[in-house]
């Protein structure tokens, strides 16, 4: 490989934050047996229990069944897309991303009907990155005159950082993982959508770890993604199994994206991006040389300086255990993250005992470094939304700080646990001349334990659901084809894994239909 030297001769100029950019990997359950607070938290589960058909029943509304949901899974979805990429960019020292409803440009390989890869759509990424193992795949490395700069940037998570490429800026589109063919594993590009002149951060080949390649904000600001959770997809690519909801694609203009009646109001903050752009580098001034006017950082959202926008919920009360965190407005929501995310000072807020966790969660971040978080089931977690907030209870967070793009901390990260029994709409925009970003939603029909197959489940349990059971049998929240619904266990405490506990709840409710 040509990319031998070391990155602590090479200017870097910009750091990425990626709170975000993780991949959580496994769930460890704390010791429970002789935890005190066992008892108080049986009470806890059955207090809500009572008391929530009590508050249905009180609800004027017929749609008011839908805003309150127990129990939320402990692990969500992961938001499985297909990225390729194109050699379209627009001329020197024209730094704006231009957003595109079709494939343009030359792709940088002969067959990309077999040479995309897989990324995570990552609504809590500032920027795009590619692995070296995708980026190698995807042909980024083979291309003259050379795809990538001598420019690097940091990125920084959780804790640590490491190091990657900046590229030229280039094509990038995608897809759901249903625009490739299960059988051949053939994409179909005609549905792909994308932007030009994006420039990207690209992993090393020698000196990366393996890690996720993932789509950012620099394009999500652009794309309506229709999930649907009730058209789950099964693939099995370069050897690894990956499930993940129906995931559409759309511009923002686009007469097709549904409109679902209930919605959470997003805010693209810091406030004050204005468009999508790399940072060129105007150091070098000699306009033969190849970094002249090169991109020093990849693109990311940008006011009057580089800003790497992301989409906060404006207000987000807690509680637990008699005390409250209310009206926070530093959460974001995170389509990377398939778990709800706390930072330590509202868990001390909310009397969390820090060194005595529920259960913990290793998770594996972007630079390739292990840290162990610890989880709690905190009473209750609600979301501004119209025309009612949405309320969760018995909800696993795990406590965890991340850094803010505002500056400072986060006050946590909304993952995908917390929608898995729905169907979303997940609407960027925020910038001039855009809408507001929001997310529109309609929850899933209800349906008996244990049934998970087909779709959202079809009233019945039966042979059906046991293969859709067996295929995740010994999965954990880390697995890429992990299926939370598949965790029924224990009771009103999913804990991520799918075992005996949970094949125990199946038996019990085998050959079940549902009530009219
Ligand atoms: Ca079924
Ligand atoms: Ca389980």
């Amino acid at each position: 490989m040509k990319r031998n030297n070391s990155y602590n001769r090479i200017k870097t100029l910009f750091i990425i934050l990626t709170s975000i950019v993780v991949c959580w990997v496994s769930v460890v359950q704390a010791e429970q047996s002789d935890n005190p607070t066992t008892d108080h938290q049986i009470e806890t589960i059955q207090e809500a229990s009572a008391f929530q058909p009590t508050a249905l029943a009180a609800e004027p509304t017929p749609s008011s069944a839908s805003n309150i949901i127990d129990s939320p899974a402990l692990g969500g979805f992961l938001s499985w897309c297909m990225v390729t990429f194109t050699d379209e960019r627009s001329g020197e020292f024209e730094l704006d991303a231009v957003p595109s409803s079709s494939v343009i440009g030359n792709y940088l390989t002969a067959t990309p009907e077999t040479d995309y890869a897989i990324a995570v759509f990552d609504t809590g990424a500032g920027a795009h990155i590619v692995s070296s193992e995708d980026a190698v795949r995807a042909g980024l490395f083979d291309q003259t005159p050379d795809l990538i700069t001598s420019n690097t940037v940091e990125f920084t998570g959780v804790t640590g950082s490491a190091f990657a490429w900046v590229s030229q800026p280039l094509g990038l589109f995608i897809d759901g993982l249903s625009a490739i063919e299960s059988e051949g594993l053939l994409l179909d590009t005609s549905t792909l959508v994308g932007e030009s002149n994006v420039s990207i951060a690209v992993g090393d080949p020698i000196e990366s770890s393996h890690s996720l390649s993932t789509v950012g904000t620099p394009l999500s600001v652009f794309l309506a993604a229709v999930y649907r959770n009730d058209r789950p997809i099964n693939i099995t690519h370069n050897e690894t199994k990956l499930t993940a909801p129906d995931i559409r694609f759309y511009l923002l203009d686009d007469p097709q994206i549904p409109s679902y009646p209930n919605k959470i109001p997003l805010e693209l903050r810091p406030i004050g991006s204005v468009s999508v752009q790399y940072f060129p580098n105007i150091f070098e001034l000699d306009p033969f040389s190849s970094d002249y006017g090169a991109p020093f950082s990849p693109s990311v959202l940008t006011g009057f300086l580089p800003m790497q926008g992301l989409f906060f919920i404006s207000s987000v009360d807690l509680a637990h255990a008699g005390r409250t965190s209310l009206d926070k407005d530093g959460f974001i929501f995170d389509t990377g993250s398939s778990y709800t995310v706390i930072s330590e000072a509202i868990g001390a807020r909310l009397g969390l005992n820090l060194n005595s966790p529920e259960f913990e969660i290793e998770v594996l971040i972007a630079t390739g470094e292990m840290i162990r978080a610890p989880g709690y089931y905190i009473d209750s977690l609600e979301l501004i939304a119209t025309p009612q907030w949405l309320t969760f209870t018995n909800v696993p967070v795990i406590v965890l700080d991340a850094p803010s793009p505002e500056g400072g901390l986060l006050d946590g990260i909304i993952g995908t646990n917390l929608f898995v029994d729905f169907n979303l709409v997940v609407r960027g925009g925020g910038l001039p001349g855009q809408d507001l970003p929001r997310i529109e939603f309609e929850r899933l029909p209800e349906r008996i334990v244990a049934d998970i197959a087909p779709g959202a489940g079809d009233g019945v349990v039966d042979l059906l659901d046991f293969v859709a059971f067996a295929s995740v049998w010994l999965t954990n929240s880390e697995s890429f084809n992990w299926n939370p619904r598949a965790d029924m266990a224990p009771r009103n405490r999913p804990d991520g894994k799918v075992d005996f506990l949970d094949l125990a709840v199946f038996a019990e409710y085998w050959l079940g239909t549902s009530a009219p």
